[in-house]
């Protein structure tokens, strides 16, 4: 899939010292600080959009929030690949191409041309590879087909009327009982697990599961539903996880650095693309780091496609807001701490990129070497955009008080607070 243009990241003047901090996130697993790169690359999976309902303020603040990462490690100096997906055929997606009369290929196609825009709006790096469920159905049939050689998955059979012309064949599961690392991602106790599996498209009561939580990874042909040719596995569709699987380990390889995405794949999604991953690849295919954006709210309730309770990054943009005002006021949130889309949280992106443009307006400034090092720091401090925020402000309320001293102003400093807030934030001034 061809990923949209990347932004232009400006080079920044290196730290006085030399000594870049080191960049730290959270770690789900472990529940502590991480430097999920230390080497001089950096290789992280990101999952992408399911296409219908693109792009509301959860998704913007997740991909956001991994954008931040992506350019705190640009700046450490470091190569990063960035690996994401589409889901681009799955049930909710069909489901909702039924219930509004549109054909669900174009369905997807639109959302994700859109999702795309708003992305390119918001100034977010792209990935590179950006792989379609759809377009990277060969490979995935080949692991699941591995995966029933290997027996590390099973057939289920199917309920009369499913299957096509090979009703015999069955679904297939991943046996999660060949797995003996299976929950440690999440750490989560049994009952949990369970909720979680039920709460989030998981089948705990589908007979012939070896366990309730093993999940599906190929769904025979049902009628109705889009259907590939799958060779041994017979007609149908992947399951949801082992997409995720495939295309992380054919885009960047396993294992790679971190895998990340908002609050709500942690379970069932991560623990189990991690350990089909350990499956397909061996016991130390895991990623070193997980990290999960909390989920944004919005009138009282997570933001979500299932409530409807959503604020579409293109119906602001078309209202005429500036992406960038967008872009601060997910900024102002740090990505672990649960928060709330209000118009204050807009009202305030957009006062602050006024004030922080009328800043840099000028050829010369206060000094921004310690802003700049400080810009640094908070983001190596796992990813603390608030406070990064907190010191550009306070180097534009220096930089326009009234009548202050301008003797000491450094030349050219607006133009570095700019570039710096551009390439380190994704926020153009
Ligand atoms: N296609 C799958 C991942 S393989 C998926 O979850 N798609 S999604 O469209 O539902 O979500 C895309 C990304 O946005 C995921 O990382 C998801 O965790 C994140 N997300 C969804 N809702 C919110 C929210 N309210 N706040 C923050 N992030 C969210
Ligand atoms: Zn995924």
């Amino acid at each position: 899939m061809r990923s949209w243009p990347s932004p232009q990241i400006p080079e920044l003047p290196a730290p006085l010292d030399g000594r870049r901090p080191t960049v730290l996130v959270h770690d789900t697993t472990t529940g502590s600080l991480l430097d999920a790169a230390p080497g001089d690359t950096a290789r992280t999976y990101v999952c992408g959009i399911t296409p219908y309902d693109a792009t509301h303020l959860g998704h913007a603040a997740t991909y956001i929030t991994f954008d931040l990462l992506h350019r705190a490690w640009i700046d450490a100096g470091k190569q990063v690949t960035y690996c994401s997906n589409v889901t681009d055929v799955d049930d909710p997606l069909l489901e909702r191409a039924t219930a509004t009369g549109v054909r669900w290929r174009d369905l997807a196609a639109d959302q994700i041309a859109l999702f795309a825009e708003d992305m390119t709006a918001l100034g977010v790096v792209p990935p590179q590879p950006w792989t379609g469920v759809v377009e990277h159905m060969e490979p995935i049939v080949a692991a699941v087909t591995q995966m029933l050689a290997d027996g590390t998955a099973y057939r289920v059979p199917v309920e009369p009327g499913a299957g096509g012309a090979d009703p015999d064949l069955g679904d297939v599961y991943a046996d999660l009982g060949a797995d003996e690392a299976f929950g440690t991602v999440c750490g989560y106790d049994g009952d949990t697990m369970a909720a979680l599996f039920a709460e989030r498209g998981g089948d705990p009561d589908r007979e012939g599961k070896k366990n309730p939580l093993d999940p599906l990874l190929w769904r025979r042909e049902r009628p109705g539903e889009p259907t590939w040719d799958a060779g041994e596995l017979g007609t149908g569709r992947p399951g949801w996880h082992v997409e995720c699987a495939v295309i992380a380990q054919d885009g960047i390889g396993l294992p790679f650095d971190l895998q990340g995405g908002g609050a709500d794949l942690v379970f069932p999604h991560h623990e189990m693309s991690v350990s089909h991953g350990r499956m397909l690849a061996g016991p130390t295919s895991a990623p070193r780091a997980h990290t999960h954006a909390a989920l944004v709210s919005y009138e009282g309730h997570k933001m979500s496609k299932s409530r409807g309770n959503l604020v579409l990054v293109s119906a602001l943009r078309r209202d005429g807001v500036d992406p960038m005002a967008i872009r601060l006021g997910v900024l102002a949130n740090h990505y672990r701490t649960e928060w709330e889309w209000t118009d204050a949280t807009l009202h305030d992106g957009v006062a602050r990129l006024e004030r922080w443009r009328a800043a840099v307006s000028g050829n010369g400034g206060p000094a921004v070497d310690a802003l700049l090092a400080e810009l640094r720091a908070a983001l190596a401090d796992d990813l603390d955009a608030p406070r990064a925020l907190a010191a550009v402000d306070g180097w534009a309320d220096v930089a326009l008080r009234d009548g202050r001293d301008t003797s000491d102003d450094t030349e050219g400093a607006p133009g570095v607070v700019a570039r710096a807030v551009n390439a380190l934030l994704g926020v153009r001034l």
